[in-house]
């Protein structure tokens, strides 16, 4: 299967780093919604990042979707959701405070690079910055409660959700989310940052490295 979309994206990056914990080989087309559109459009005319196109060609995206995709094939040896329902609520809680945190900055970013600068409307970056902080603080809170597992072969999707997210914000949007004011994610980040499956698919424009 052929994952598409570049690495600067949070979303292709937890399916490119899930893929490779639940064992699932696959191809990465570094390929951008935007300076490749065209070419992005000819895999998926709906452009969004990621797409996966499966073994047999049916084109499928939405990163949750993809997991779930992902986990179908991998099971039952493998999965990174927890079986335990208590363990599944406590992880979909998490996953959905770090996904609310990939979408409020990229709502962010968008509003900086997408429109001309007199453009910006700035209640609603404000509005937006406000939804991502909130989202931090409980992500913070949820870690602190309940720390989450981090080597290869226990990290589960709410830590590689939450890492990613967090390394995403860093990354794209220095100084609005203050480090020093969120401890417990930015220490547990850096250590997901060290994994293999995390070094083997950074952020930014590289492909996938096969095997780290
Ligand atoms: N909920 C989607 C969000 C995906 C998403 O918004 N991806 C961005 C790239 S970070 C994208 O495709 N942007 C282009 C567009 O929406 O037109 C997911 O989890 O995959």
């Amino acid at each position: 299967m052929q994952l598409i979309g570049m690495l600067d994206s949070p979303y292709v990056r937890r399916v490119a780093i899930s893929l490779q914990l639940l064992g699932l080989p696959f191809e990465h087309q570094s390929i951008s919604v935007f300076s490749t559109f065209a070419q992005f459009q000819q895999i998926n005319p709906v452009v969004k990042a990621p797409t996966l196109v499966c073994d047999d060609g049916e084109v499928l995206m939405d990163s949750t979707l993809i997991l779930e995709y992902a986990e179908a094939l991998a099971g039952p040896r493998k999965s990174l959701m927890p079986g335990d329902v208590a363990e599944r609520q406590h992880a979909l809680r998490v996953i959905g405070l770090a996904l609310a945190a990939c979408e409020k900055s990229v709502q962010i970013v968008y509003e900086h690079n997408l429109r001309p600068a007199e453009k910006l409307h700035e209640p609603w970056v404000a509005r937006v910055t406000g939804q991502l902080l909130a989202a931090y603080e409980a992500l913070e809170a949820e870690l602190r409660r309940r720390p989450l597992a981090v080597t290869s072969s226990t990290i589960n999707q709410a830590g590689v959700t939450t890492a990613v997210a967090w390394h995403f914000t860093q990354q794209m949007l220095p100084g609005v989310v203050a480090p020093a004011n969120y401890p417990g994610l930015q220490a547990f980040s850096a250590q997901a940052e060290t994994l293999p499956e995390f070094m083997a698919a950074p952020h930014g424009s590289n492909t996938y490295l096969h095997g780290g």
